[in-house]
């Protein structure tokens, strides 16, 4: 796969409120995400709340992705589990029903040791899909390993033939840099925080997955159009919005605030599963005046 340049939504798993998925809103929120633009989906990744399901539940949501995007969008599965074991079935399962590429988070509860160790532990994962490129997926605020990634490049790049590149959600722009440009820009670095998408872009960067891009990928469209045209305070005024937007989001608990804006806007996307907790209608109340006030 070349290197993945525009957006990439981190979607939601719809679920019933009795907490089972709800498969049937799965291909209209694909449809939406194809007509907004989106180069791709990253499914059962944090926002999708895959350490939250099953084996069993998480293959079923990525076939249901796969299928629907119909190859009209690149499908990312995460595969990331605190048992690798776990996370090759689900690698090998995403090999086998066509996605496009997986990516994983590094263990979460024993914790790799090492760039050496995590490297380790990423090449038996990537090993169970040969056939897909594989992105290791930097988050060490949620998983509690945040490993030098220069270092992680060196040493899983010849050790890992399927390594694409990182999924990069870290705040370090520097060492995002870095990592675009090592060895001359052979990995595929995608940068996964939205609200500093244009300075990640100033940077370097081509790709994003994030979770906002579901419901405002027109806007963050229009900001790199306007980079991408050299109209910088045109960018700059567009993502300031985005950057109010995100600020308003993160006084709640990011991903039920996000459903919450989903039912604002149509898509009743049900509750999240503990321990996520649903924002209760006083709290999404609020937040929908908060946002009616920035005209979102
Ligand atoms: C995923 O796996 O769902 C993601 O890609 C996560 C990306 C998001 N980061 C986190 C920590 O959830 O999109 C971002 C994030 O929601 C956004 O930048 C708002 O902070």
């Amino acid at each position: 796969m070349e290197k993945v340049t525009g957006l990439i939504a981190a979607a939601f798993t719809p679920f019933h409120e009795d907490g089972a998925i709800n498969h049937s809103l799965i291909p209209a929120l694909v449809d939406k995400l194809v007509e907004d633009g989106l180069r791709g989906i990253f499914v059962c990744g944090s926002n999708g709340e895959g350490p939250n399901m099953t084996t069993a539940e998480r293959m079923e949501v990525a076939e249901a992705f796969v299928k629907a995007a119909g190859k009209r969008l690149l499908v990312f599965v995460h595969v990331g589990h605190s048992s690798i074991a776990e996370a090759r079935t689900l690698a090998a399962h995403a090999q086998s029903i066509g996605a496009d590429a997986i990516s994983a988070v590094a263990a979460f509860y024993f914790k790799p040791t090492s760039v050496q160790n995590l490297a380790d532990s990423m090449a038996q994962i990537a090993a169970a899909a040969p056939e897909l490129p594989f992105y290791y997926y930097h988050i060490p605020h949620l998983t509690g390993v945040g490993m030098d990634m220069i270092e992680f490049l060196r040493i899983a790049g010849p050790a890992i033939p399927n390594l694409a590149g990182i999924k990069y959600t870290a705040t370090s722009l520097h060492e995002y840099q870095s990592c675009l440009e090592y060895e001359n820009g052979k990995f595929d670095i995608l940068f996964g925080l939205d609200e500093m998408l244009l300075p990640a872009m100033a940077v370097g960067a081509k790709g994003a997955i994030g979770s906002t891009y579901t419901f405002a990928a027109p806007l963050y469209l229009k900001t790199i159009e306007a980079f991408k045209n050299g109209k910088v305070e045109e960018a700059r005024a567009s993502h300031a919005y985005m950057v109010e937007v995100i600020r308003y989001l993160l006084r709640y608990p990011p991903i039920p605030g996000q459903k919450a804006i989903m039912q604002m806007l149509g898509w009743d996307l049900g509750p999240c599963r503990l321990p996520l907790t649903t924002l209760s209608p006083e709290a999404s109340a609020k937040f929908k005046g908060e946002l009616a006030r920035l005209n979102f």
